[in-house]
C-alpha cells in the first residue's frame, strides 16, 4: 500500500468508527466498538499505529500524523457518547429552571397565639406576667386558696399526685399565691402556665392544658374595677361591639364569683352581620378575704379580684374547631391553617 492508500483506509476507518459509536445503544455496545477500532492487540486503528514502523522514513511522518488525529477523532467520540449514556442511565436530567420549592416558614402553635393576644391586652392595661412552678404543694393549690383537702377538687380523682402533699397544680392560682407572699400590693399580674388534671382525654378536655389567670389587689379596688376591666378585655379581643355578661358561679377562693360570657357580632361571607350565642369564656369574682388573709394581707385594707381562662376553648370558640384533639396531634395540615 502506498501512503496516500494508507490514509484513504484511516478516513474510512474514522468514519466506520464515528457511525458505530453514534449507533451504540448502551455502555457495553459501546465498549464493544472501543475494543474492535481502539484495543490495544486486535482494535484496527491500533494495528495501523502498531504498523507504523514497517513504514518508509519518508511516509510515516504523514501517516503517524493521521493516524494520531484519527484515534484522537475517536477517542473523544467514544468518551462523548460514554458520558451522555450514562446521564440517561439516570433517567431525564433535572430542568435547572424550574422555580425553587417555596420553604416552609413555621409558626406559632394556635394555642400560643391565643396566650400571646389575651397576654398583651393585660399588658397594655398594666399588668405583668409572672410565673411559678408546674410541681407545687397542697398549700399553695388549694388550702391557701381556701379550698380544704377534703373538696372534690382536692380529690385523687382529679388531681395528679407526685408524691405526699405535692401535685401537679391543677390551675395557675398557686402562682398567684406565691406573688402576694412575696410582694405588698398594688398587684396586677397575669399568670400563663401548663395546669394538670385527671380528666379523660376527649373533644374538650386533655390531662394537660394551658390557663392564663389574672389578678388584682389594691385598696379600694372594687367589683366595678372587676367588672369594667374584664368587659374591656372582651371588647379588646372579640370587637368593640361585643356584650359582656357577667353570671353568679361559685369557686372557693372569690366572692361573690361570676362566670363572663360573650355574645359576639361576626360579619358572614355575604356582609350581614349576626350575633352568636352567649359565650362563656372565663370565671371569675372578688378573692376572698380569706385568701387575703392565708398570705398575710390585711383583708380590711385590700380587695381585689381574679379571673382565669382557658386559651385552646377561646382559640377553639375563634377558630371554630370542634375538637380540642385537633390542637396536640401536630397534624400540619391542621396547624398550617394557623401560621401567619
Ligand atoms: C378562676 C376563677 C375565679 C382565681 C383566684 C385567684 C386568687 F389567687 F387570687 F385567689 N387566682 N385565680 C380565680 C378566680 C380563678 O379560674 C376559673
Amino acid at each position: 500500500m502506498t501512503d496516500t492508500d494508507l490514509i484513504g483506509a484511516l478516513r474510512t476507518l474514522e468514519r466506520e468508527a464515528l457511525a458505530a459509536v453514534a449507533a451504540a445503544g448502551d455502555e457495553a455496545a459501546l465498549e464493544t466498538v472501543r475494543v474492535a477500532y481502539l484495543g490495544r492487540t486486535e482494535g484496527s486503528i491500533s494495528k495501523v499505529l502498531r504498523g507504523l514502523g514497517a513504514l518508509s522514513a519518508d511516509a510515516r511522518p504523514a501517516v503517524g500524523q493521521e493516524a494520531n488525529r484519527v484515534k484522537g477523532a475517536v477517542s473523544e467520540a467514544l468518551e462523548q457518547k460514554g458520558a451522555s449514556l450514562a446521564s440517561s442511565a439516570r433517567g431525564p436530567s433535572e430542568d435547572l429552571t424550574l422555580p425553587a420549592r417555596t420553604p416552609w416558614r413555621g409558626g406559632l402553635h394556635p394555642i400560643t397565639q391565643a396566650v400571646d393576644e389575651i397576654w398583651h391586652i393585660f399588658r397594655d392595661m398594666g399588668f405583668t406576667r409572672a410565673r411559678g412552678p408546674e410541681a407545687d404543694t397542697t398549700w399553695y393549690n388549694f388550702e391557701a386558696l381556701n379550698t380544704p383537702l377534703d373538696h372534690p377538687a382536692a380529690d385523687e380523682q382529679d388531681t395528679l399526685y407526685l408524691v405526699d402533699s405535692v401535685l401537679l397544680r391543677s390551675h395557675t392560682s398557686p402562682v398567684q399565691v406565691r406573688t402576694m407572699e412575696a410582694y405588698e400590693p398594688p398587684i396586677r399580674i397575669v399568670a400563663p402556665g401548663w395546669v394538670y388534671r385527671r380528666d379523660t382525654y376527649d373533644a374538650t378536655h386533655t390531662p394537660a392544658f394551658m390557663q392564663i389567670e389574672g389578678l388584682v389587689i389594691d385598696e379600694g379596688v372594687t367589683f366595678v374595677d372587676f367588672k369594667a376591666t374584664l368587659a374591656e378585655f372582651a371588647r379588646r379581643y372579640w370587637g368593640s361591639d361585643t356584650q359582656v355578661r357577667f353570671r353568679p358561679s361559685f369557686f372557693p377562693f372569690t366572692e361573690p364569683s361570676a362566670e363572663v360570657d360573650v355574645k359576639r357580632v361576626v360579619t358572614k361571607p355575604d356582609g350581614t352581620k349576626v350575633e352568636t350565642d352567649w359565650l362563656e369564656v372565663m370565671g371569675a369574682g372578688m378573692v376572698d378575704p380569706a385568701v387575703l388573709e392565708n398570705v398575710g394581707y390585711d383583708s380590711e385594707r385590700y380587695t381585689g379580684w381574679a379571673f382565669g381562662m382557658g386559651p385552646a376553648r377561646i382559640a377553639m370558640l375563634k377558630h371554630g374547631v370542634d375538637d380540642l384533639r385537633k390542637f396536640f396531634e401536630n397534624d400540619m395540615r391542621f396547624l398550617a391553617q394557623f401560621a401567619e
